[in-house]
């Protein structure tokens, strides 16, 4: 599957900071509030170390990382719903998006503009609201819609309105509909509707270089906050990983060791979205390329070989199966074959993270 993020939060938090950290792309940064005006996407490539052991190990022309794509759009503030600031229309472009990085400033910096003294906790409530608030106007359409027909007496859409005004009277309470418990068919019902509060959020809290573990009052106040709402929570300095995504590598390694960082923010935030998004990785390897692909986690072996072909699904028979550990021990696979370590799978086994795979499928 193909991944997209979408970046929410007010203005001047440091979205377009870390999108360009995240993506390399040059979009403009300001201190100024409202300096992105429209979406912007780039597509990213998945750090992966495992495929520079696979390319080590097996002669290929190509290698081919997973990707995740970024959604970066203008900020959101109080009234946005209403048509403040630059409204909500942008809202739109998230609406493919599997997860929304909801970015909030806790960096002090007294020449990027904000209204009133820092209150992450604070800020975070208004762009949910706004974004609960953008969800009511498209479960009210909806409502209406259906509304009409249902009066006919047809049982499936009179369940389905039935799962529209459930959402519509949470919403109305300014509540988002992620933490609520819904049916399979409510879900089914909603899906279509690309409610961005039912989405998984990753919230970045957007640390001061004085700060970077998070530990000061206000990200620890944040970090409970998203944990009560069922988000998921990852600190992150925007500014210095942006600058480190700037440098040559070893003057990189340089100073992530002085800011004693043990990894790319990067690689930290693309595992965390996958964690979040209960995703994984597996393998393809051979001559012409090897390969990065991503998949739901318990997935079975039929539906990750679906992700190369749709028909690779029904024709699926076998798959062959090593770990990347298995090729650093062993160093080829017909080594991993002689040790006895390649296993033979079935249209039943369920992928586990990191798999290499060449399966086997007939017409
Ligand atoms: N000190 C500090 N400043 C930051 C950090 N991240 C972003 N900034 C600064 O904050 C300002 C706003 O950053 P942007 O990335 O443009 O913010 P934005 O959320 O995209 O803003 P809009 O597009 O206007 O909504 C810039 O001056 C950045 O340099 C950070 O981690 N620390
Ligand atoms: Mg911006």
């Amino acid at each position: 599957m193909s991944v997209a993020c979408g970046i929410v939060g007010l203005p001047n938090c440091g979205k377009t900071t870390i999108f360009n950290a995240m993506t390399a792309a040059g979009a403009e940064i300001s201190e100024h509030g409202f300096s992105t005006l429209e979406a912007e996407s780039a597509v990213v490539e998945v750090p992966d170390p495992r495929l520079g052991v696979l390319s080590e190990h097996i002669e290929t022309l190509k290698v081919i990382p997973a990707s995740v794509k970024v959604v970066d759009i203008a900020g959101l503030t109080k009234g946005s719903a209403s048509g403040k600031g630059l409204g909500n229309r942008f809202l739109g472009a998230l609406k493919e998006c599997d997860a929304l990085l909801h970015v909030v400033r806790c960096f002090e910096n007294p020449r990027v503009h904000r209204d009133g003294p820092l209150d992450p906790e604070a800020d975070m409530e208004t762009v949910e609201l706004e974004l609960a608030l953008a969800d009511l106007d498209t479960v009210e359409r909806n409502v209406d819609r259906v509304a009409k027909k249902a009066r006919l007496g047809d049982r499936e859409l009179q369940a389905e309105l039935a799962a529209f005004e459930r959402a519509q009277a949470l919403l109305e309470e300014g509540k988002g509909l992620r933490t609520e418990s819904w049916t399979s068919e409510e879900r089914t019902f909603l899906r279509p509707l690309f409610l961005l509060t039912l989405k998984d959020v990753l919230v970045l809290a957007n640390v001061g270089e004085d700060d970077l573990e998070g530990k000061g009052e206000v990200a620890v106040a944040l970090a409970l906050a998203a944990k009560n709402r069922g988000m998921g929570y990852l600190v992150f300095c925007g500014e210095l990983e942006h600058g480190l995504r700037s440098m040559e590598a070893d003057e990189r390694a340089l100073f992530q060791e002085e800011f004693g960082l043990k990894e790319p923010g990067l690689d930290r935030l693309i595992r965390s979205n996958y964690d979040l998004l209960k995703l994984q990785t597996f393998f393809t390897a051979g001559e012409k390329e090897i390969r990065a692909w991503t998949v739901a986690r318990g997935s079975t072996a039929p539906l990750a070989a679906g992700e190369i072909h749709s028909d690779f699904v029904k024709g699926f028979i076998r798959a062959e199966i090593y770990s990347v550990d298995d090729l650093a021990d062993h160093g080829s696979e017909a080594a991993i074959k002689s040790a006895g370590r390649m296993r033979t799978e079935g249209k039943d086994y369920i992928l586990q993270e990191g798999d290499v795979c060449h399966f086997l499928v007939g017409r």
